[in-house]
């Protein structure tokens, strides 16, 4: 626009929860980024590709493509992060439901699930979640971010987002899940 010279101070950044990480920090989807894709060391490649592939291990296995979990029914849930660094913001988020991923390969009410990333190291590469919460049907293995797909940053190509549960296990580039026996 002519004789605008003047950025203008974007009020998003005045409102936006203080920056996690100073350095790595970002903000994307409406969503801070505490990790990156980068930072954590993520194979980007492998999970943009399509041979890409979810493996859930019950009873049964089950290896979906992102196509196939896109063509399970999908809901959407308004639910928060909350980081132990000190910040917390609520999105909209939009996959399948945890619990119908575990009943696909034969596992019941009871089934507690271990989630593996594909994040090769760090503390955050396997998480076990409860049946409590495994059950909860606002659980979701997400594949959207207020009403976009995930960026890599945000755990493409599917993430775990579960109700009342520390940021540090809402589990980012979701690889595999299984149900101990
Ligand atoms: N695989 C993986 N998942 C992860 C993380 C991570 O480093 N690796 N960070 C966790 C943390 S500490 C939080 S608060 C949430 C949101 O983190 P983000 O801001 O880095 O997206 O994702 C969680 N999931
Ligand atoms: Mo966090």
């Amino acid at each position: 626009m002519a004789g605008q010279t003047v950025t203008p101070l974007r009020p998003s950044n005045l409102l936006a929860p203080r920056d996690p990480e100073p350095g790595t920090a970002g903000t994307r989807q409406g969503l801070p980024i505490n990790r990156s894709a980068a930072a954590a060391g993520v194979d980007a490649a492998e999970l943009t590709s399509p041979d890409w592939r979810l493996t859930v291990v019950g009873e049964r296995e089950d290896r979906l493509s992102l196509d196939a979990l896109r063509a399970l029914p999908q809901r959407t849930e308004r639910l928060p992060i909350a980081c132990v660094e000190g910040w917390s913001a609520s999105a909209e988020w939009t996959g399948v439901r945890l619990a119908d991923l575990v009943e696909r390969v034969g596992a019941g009410d009871g089934a507690s699930v271990r989630v593996v990333s594909a994040q090769r190291s760090g503390g955050y590469r396997v998480m076990e979640m409860p049946a409590a919460y495994v059950r909860d049907p606002l659980t979701l293995l997400a594949l959207r971010l207020n009403g976009e797909v995930l960026s890599l940053d945000h755990g493409f190509p599917a993430r775990i987002i579960a109700p009342n549960r520390p940021g540090v296990w809402q589990t980012k580039w979701v690889a595999r899940i299984e149900v101990p026996r």
